[in-house]
């Protein structure tokens, strides 16, 4: 399988969140995909190539036009006010509050733009963003040329961001506009699979009212986990889209025994959807040691995941999302590839 990677993503560094009242490093730290690289060599899983340059006007049919002219410009905006430090919201247009009108100053954008304080900018964000996008387009492209998979390893990660808006370490949703552009090249019909820990909101969002695009996602209940506000079994699509939109929420503490049920259940149902291409958001934070996640998979269970992908047929592109157990990081995730590869 072979694998796209840009080192460009390390500008996108020093990141802060608050975490139980205190303001702390962020756990979406830049070393991340140099723990999976390292792994893909280890295992000798594949060659590992640069991402070609793309145009973002794929991602504009996913993206509102206005946000993403407004990514590029936020550090900018930023230091035009005499700051350095990270670019971060703090007010968001929530009930009661007028959602419809952009403020002119960058406090006010960068709330309008987002729905939490997940994901902020530093100098180097941007270029981070916009390498992590051709990333996921070149893997697609491989995968669209005829390879039965390649492997898209983002970051940032992307299925927290919707159409309109950042947060949760994403911006620019890889997933979505890679499933866009295979729609686009041939595949009638796509489904995404998203096996991350968390509720793939953005992802949701985007795809919502579409047929063209199943959206499966396997995640924490957002009734105990972030993002809280979407990821329920009751949201299933709207007009053409209802029936497209699957979610398969699951309590703390589930281990492979019950996760592996939804897995079933969502891959008998992709089946049937008959997808000409895949698209896996694979986060490997449904790891019993990640820091942030409460969920019992092991090391051993995630070449599992990836047979169980296998067994289905289908062109697959894989593409990066979470997973914060560093060290184990690479393990995790190329166990996934090699359980696809080996099945
Ligand atoms: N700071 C992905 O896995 N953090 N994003 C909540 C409080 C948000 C995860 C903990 C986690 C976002 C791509
Ligand atoms: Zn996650």
């Amino acid at each position: 399988m072979k694998t796209v990677f840009s080192p460009r993503h390390l500008g996108h560094s020093s990141q802060l969140e608050l975490v139980a009242g205190a303001i702390v490093p962020g756990f979406e730290l830049p070393s991340r995909p140099k723990f999976v690289a390292e792994r893909i060599q280890a295992v000798e899983l594949g060659p590992i190539l640069e991402p070609d340059v793309h145009e973002l006007s794929t991602a504009a049919k996913v993206h509102r036009q206005d946000y993403l002219d407004f990514l590029p410009t936020v550090w900018d905006r930023w230091t035009a006010e005499g700051r350095s430090g990270t670019a971060l919201p703090f007010t968001w247009p929530t009930r009661g509050l007028r959602g419809d009108v952009p403020p002119a100053f960058i406090d006010g954008l960068l709330g309008y733009y987002s729905f939490d304080a997940g994901a902020g900018f530093v100098e180097g964000t941007w270029d981070a963003i916009k390498s992590s996008h051709d990333v996921a387009l070149t893997a697609a492209g491989i995968v669209q040329a005829g390879e039965r998979s390649a492997f898209a390893l983002c970051r940032p990660p992307g299925h927290h961001a919707g159409a309109a808006f950042a947060g949760g370490y994403c911006y620019i949703n890889n997933a979505a506009v890679a499933a866009q552009w295979l729609r686009d090249n041939g595949a009638k019909r796509v489904s995404i699979l998203d096996v991350d820990y968390h509720h793939g909101n953005g992802t949701q969002e985007i795809f919502y009212s579409r047929a063209d695009v199943q959206v499966l996602n396997l995640h924490a209940d957002p009734m105990q986990e972030y993002p809280y506000f979407l990821g329920h079994a009751d949201e299933r699509g709207s007009g053409e889209g209802e029936g497209f939109n699957l979610n398969y929420p699951m309590p703390f503490g589930t281990n492979w025994a019950e996760w592996s049920m939804s897995l079933e259940d969502a891959c008998s149902r992709l089946k049937a959807y008959a997808p000409d291409v895949v698209v896996v958001s694979l986060g490997v934070d449904t790891f019993e040691k990640d820091p942030i996640s409460k969920f019992k998979l092991k090391t051993e269970d995630f070449p599992k995941i990836g047979a169980r992908i296998a067994a289905l047929g289908l062109p697959t592109l894989f593409v990066m999302e979470g997973g914060y157990a560093v060290e184990e990081i690479g393990v995790n995730a190329v166990g996934v590839l090699a359980g696809f590869e080996g099945a």
